[in-house]
């Protein structure tokens, strides 16, 4: 859990605090088609078709990429509508979350 007690922290400290961020990671499968992630990547996370093309394609060669950062509950949110959208069309695509170190 986050430290949130706010009460011995300096006003530096109090000005500076951020809530801990999240990276989605994309995964790579041999099912899903290439043509698919990069659908999905500009759909659901708004990426530009170069961007999706080269996220796609590290995740394809490297086994994972990373997407995107958010706060904890968008990044989980966001991987679960786009892993979700992936299942309704037949694939195996999978989209994970973890602390940004
Ligand atoms: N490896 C898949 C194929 O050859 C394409 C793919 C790329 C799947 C990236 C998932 O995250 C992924 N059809």
């Amino acid at each position: 859990m986050a430290d949130t007690n706010t009460k011995n922290r300096t006003d530096t400290e109090l000005k500076t605090a951020r809530p801990p961020l999240y990276k989605v990671m994309l995964l790579n499968d041999d099912y899903t088609p290439r043509e698919f992630v990069v659908r999905l990547l500009k759909s659901e996370f708004r990426v530009p078709e170069a961007q999706a093309g080269a996220i796609m394609l590290t995740a394809h060669t490297k086994g994972a990429c990373l997407v995107a950062v958010f706060t904890r509950e968008i990044a989980e949110e966001k991987a679960t509508r786009a892993t979700d959208f992936a299942r309704e069309h037949g694939f195996p695509l999978l989209f994970t979350t973890e602390p940004e170190e």
